[in-house]
C-alpha cells in the first residue's frame, strides 16, 4: 500500500464522492488526498469527486473549463502512476484518453470519436470531452495522478465561444448523468488495469498503436500555430512519442513539439488538394 493511494479496489464505481459545486473537482481532489495523508489515512485508487458545477473548471496552461450546472460530468480520479516515472506519464494519458473516447464511442452512434493531441476528444471535429492530468512527485517517485474528466453530456448550447458538443447533441436525446459516469468509470478502471500490465511487462507498444489508430489527423497533412513564434506551420502527422512530444514532417525532415509549442489549426489537405 502506497502512502497516498491503495491498490486493487475491486469496483471504483462503488467509491467516490459527490457534491453540488466546487471550484475544480482537480483541486479538492487534491486537497482532500493530501489531507487523508497527514492523518495516515490512504484513499482507494480510482476514486473519484464528482460536482455538479465548477466555479473555477480548469483547462491546461491556465485555460477554463466552461460547464452549465447538472447537465454535464465532471469529475476527477485518483489515480496510481502505472508504474511509470515521471517523464514517461503522457502514455498515462494516452491511456486515459483512450478510455475516454471508448465510453463516449460506446454511447453515440457515429464512429468519428477521436484523439485530437493531445488530450481531447472529438466527434465530427468538435470537443466532447477534455482531460486534464496532474500528478504529485516525490523526489522523483510520482506519489498519485489525478485526473479530470470534463465530459459534455446533455448541455446543448455552448454559445460561441467554443467549439463543442455533447452526447445530447449527438444522440438527439438526454443521458442519465449516472449512467454515462458508470461506464465511463469502468472504462478507466480496465483501462488502468491494461497499463500496469503493459507497464509492467515493459511493452506499451499496443497502447501506442490504438492512439495512432484514433488519433486526429494522423497520417494528413494539418496546419498548426507555433505557440513560440506565432507563425503557421504546416506538416504531416506522423505520430506522437512516448514523451507526449508530436511527430511532423516536411520536406523530408522530421519535426518534434512538445505540448506547449503547438496547437492544432486545422486540417490541410482535402479533396486532394491544399
Ligand atoms: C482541457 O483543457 O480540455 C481539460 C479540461 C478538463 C476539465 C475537467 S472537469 C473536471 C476536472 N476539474 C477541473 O477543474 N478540470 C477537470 P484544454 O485542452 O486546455 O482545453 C480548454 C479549452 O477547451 C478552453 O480554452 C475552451 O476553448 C474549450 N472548452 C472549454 N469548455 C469546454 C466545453 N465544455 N466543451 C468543449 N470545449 C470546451
Amino acid at each position: 500500500m502506497g502512502r497516498y493511494v491503495k491498490e486493487n479496489v475491486e469496483d471504483w464505481t462503488k467509491v467516490g464522492a459527490k457534491v453540488v459545486q466546487i471550484e475544480s473537482t482537480n483541486d479538492s481532489l487534491r486537497e482532500q488526498v493530501q489531507a487523508f495523508a497527514k492523518t495516515g489515512q490512504v484513499l482507494p485508487e480510482g476514486y473519484s469527486l464528482r460536482a455538479d458545477f465548477q466555479t473555477a473548471g480548469k483547462g491546461r496552461l491556465g485555460r477554463v473549463w466552461e460547464a452549465s450546472p447538472g447537465e454535464n460530468v465532471l469529475i476527477s480520479f485518483l489515480l496510481t502512476s502505472a508504474g511509470l516515472r515521471p517523464d514517461k506519464l503522457f502514455v498515462l494519458l494516452q491511456s486515459v484518453a483512450l478510455a475516454v473516447r471508448d465510453a463516449v464511442q460506446s454511447l453515440v452512434d457515429r464512429q468519428d470519436v477521436v484523439v485530437k493531441w493531445p488530450n481531447d476528444i472529438l466527434v465530427e471535429e468538435k470537443k466532447v470531452a477534455g482531460i486534464l492530468i496532474e500528478s504529485v512527485l516525490t523526489g522523483d517517485q510520482v506519489s498519485y495522478v489525478i485526473v479530470g474528466i470534463g465530459l459534455n453530456v446533455n448541455q446543448v448550447d455552448f454559445g460561441n465561444s467554443v467549439e463543442a458538443t455533447s452526447l445530447a447533441l449527438l444522440n438527439g436525446r438526454a443521458l442519465n448523468l449516472n449512467e454515462v459516469t458508470d461506464i465511463l468509470t469502468r472504462k478507466l478502471q480496465s483501462a488502468q488495469l491494461h497499463l500496469k500490465g503493459m507497464v509492467s511487462a515493459g511493452d506499451v507498444y499496443p497502447l501506442q498503436q490504438r492512439y495512432h489508430a484514433h488519433l486526429y489527423g494522423f497520417g494528413q497533412w494539418m496546419t498548426f500555430l507555433d505557440l513560440v513564434t506565432n507563425k503557421e506551420l504546416l506538416g504531416k502527422v506522423v505520430g506522437v512519442l512516448q514523451s507526449g512530444h508530436l511527430r511532423l514532417e516536411k520536406d523530408g525532415q522530421e519535426y518534434r513539439f512538445s505540448l506547449d509549442e503547438v496547437k492544432y489549426l486545422r486540417n490541410s489537405y482535402q479533396n486532394g488538394e491544399f
